[in-house]
């Protein structure tokens, strides 16, 4: 049985993850998408909302499983759970600059392939980071997130109401 990982931080999750997840399931008997938990890293959303989003998000792709990655490394997250490539989405020459050092490093770790899936146009824009600012600052961001996620990035139109 074949088994890859789809790491993220996912703070949160938005229809590029979505999509890339999606293809990964169609490639792959099992995907794990493995929510991570960066100490020095400040994240808007806690550990168990991010995964939260992401089992709500994706129940509808029977082959994937929703998992908490912790803090530690991918390489060794994909050794103890059998996981033999790991999957990304690539959006840009930046994104691929920043990730084939680290496919390197994660075959040296733990001899885990990395296989890229370039991003389908619609979303190759999309990041967590700009999602969260073109919301707070009244932006349209329905295009890009998932229902669960849109409730928790948009406030209610009630919460302008002094
Ligand atoms: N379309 C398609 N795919 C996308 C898009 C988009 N618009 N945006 C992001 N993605 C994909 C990318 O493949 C990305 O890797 C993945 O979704 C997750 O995105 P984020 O933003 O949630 O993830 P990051 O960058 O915060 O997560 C980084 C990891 C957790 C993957 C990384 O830091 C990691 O592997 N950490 C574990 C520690 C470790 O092992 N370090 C050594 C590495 S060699």
């Amino acid at each position: 049985m074949s088994r890859a990982v789809c790491p993220g931080s996912f703070d949160p999750l938005h229809n590029g993850h979505i999509e890339v997840i999606g293809r990964a399931a169609r490639l792959f008997d099992e995907v794990l998408v493995a929510v991570s938990t960066n100490y020095s890293k400040k994240y808007r959303f806690g550990i168990d909302q991010r995964l939260a989003f992401c089992a709500d998000s994706l129940s509808h792709l029977p082959n994937v499983r929703v998992v908490r990655m912790g803090a530690g490394l991918v390489a060794d997250f994909c050794r103890e759970n059998g996981a033999t490539a790991l999957v990304k989405g690539l959006r840009s020459g930046l994104d691929f600059d920043y990730e084939v050092p680290m496919a390197t490093m994660n075959r040296h770790l733990a001899d885990v392939d990395t296989v890229f899936l370039p991003t389908g146009t619609a979303f190759a824009h999309v990041s967590s980071t700009l999602l969260k600012e073109v919301a707070a600052l009244g932006g349209d961001i329905r295009p890009f997130v998932p229902e669960a996620v849109l409730r928790h990035l948009v406030p209610a139109v009630d919460d302008d109401i002094p």
